[in-house]
């Protein structure tokens, strides 16, 4: 078989193998997740638009550039062209790309604007980064407790088999309720951590000194996981986040349960 055949055979059998419903849809998921939160399906359409304009950029110069290698290649006695300064063309390459760019960062600024608007929010929670836990405040109602990693010891130390949400499950999750403006006030009691919920479509740093914001609006009930994003010490990996959506009735009912107990959990 001639090498450009059996290159195209090659490439159509990895494309075939790796567009495979089966494989792309069920363990190995690779795209992104839509998520829970409007910020999080902006931010899911944002990456899509992008990911087409992508995708039609390399087919148009992939095509250009794989047409050119086979038909105008030097066996078959092709001379390459020999000029410069095409008006025409220095136009088009500098116009193309400003539409491009223009058409990317319309959404993009609207995604942004919207990220940032922390008004009239229903409910404020102040989220403390510390070695190697989270703190949760309910600035309104008084809450004020510690999330521990809960994955047992003898799982950590490979004496036992390890659970389906190894590292990824606490002794405490944050209870908040769904359909309510949630903001976040992040801070940090010692190094810089990172709050990464990705069904939330939030990841913000938690630094000493500083507060950072976020919000959400949670649609449907749930639980959902996240990690600390910024590497911050020897347990970094030891700080997961769940977050358990509940509705409005269910969660005023675990309020009350909290408040005026002590608080959960050690800072030691
Ligand atoms: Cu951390």
């Amino acid at each position: 078989m001639n090498p450009i055949k059996k290159f195209f055979l090659i490439f159509f059998i990895c494309l075939i193998f790796l567009t495979s419903p089966r494989w792309a849809l069920a363990a190995w998921q690779i795209n992104m997740a839509p998520g829970v939160t409007p910020i999080s399906h902006s931010i899911y359409h944002l990456h899509m638009l992008i990911f087409w304009i992508c995708v039609g950029i390399a087919v148009v110069v992939f095509s250009i550039m794989i047409y050119s290698l086979i038909r105008h290649r030097k066996s078959l006695g092709v001379h390459a062209a020999q000029f410069h300064e095409n008006f025409f063309l220095e136009i088009a390459w500098a116009v193309v790309p400003f539409i491009i760019l223009i058409v990317i960062a319309i959404p993009a600024t609207k995604t942004l604007i919207k990220m940032n608007d922390n008004s009239d929010p229903e409910l404020t929670i102040k989220v403390t980064g510390y070695q190697w836990r989270w703190r949760y405040a309910y600035l309104d109602q008084g809450i004020d407790f510690f999330s521990n990693l809960s994955t047992p010891a003898e799982e950590l130390q490979n004496q036992a088999k390890k659970n389906k949400w190894y590292l990824l499950e606490v002794d405490h999750p944050l209870v908040v309720p769904t359909h309510k403006k949630i903001r976040f006030l992040f801070t940090s009691n010692d190094v810089i951590h990172s709050w990464w919920v990705p069904t939330l479509g939030i990841k913000r740093d938690t630094i000493p000194g500083f507060i950072n914001e976020a919000w959400a609006k949670i649609e449907s009930e749930g639980t959902y996981r996240g990690q600390c994003a910024e590497l911050c010490g020897t347990n970094h990996a030891f700080m997961p986040i769940v977050v358990k959506a509940v509705n409005e009735k269910e969660f005023n009912r675990w309020a009350q349960q909290q408040s005026g107990e002590p608080l959960h959990g050690t800072n030691t």
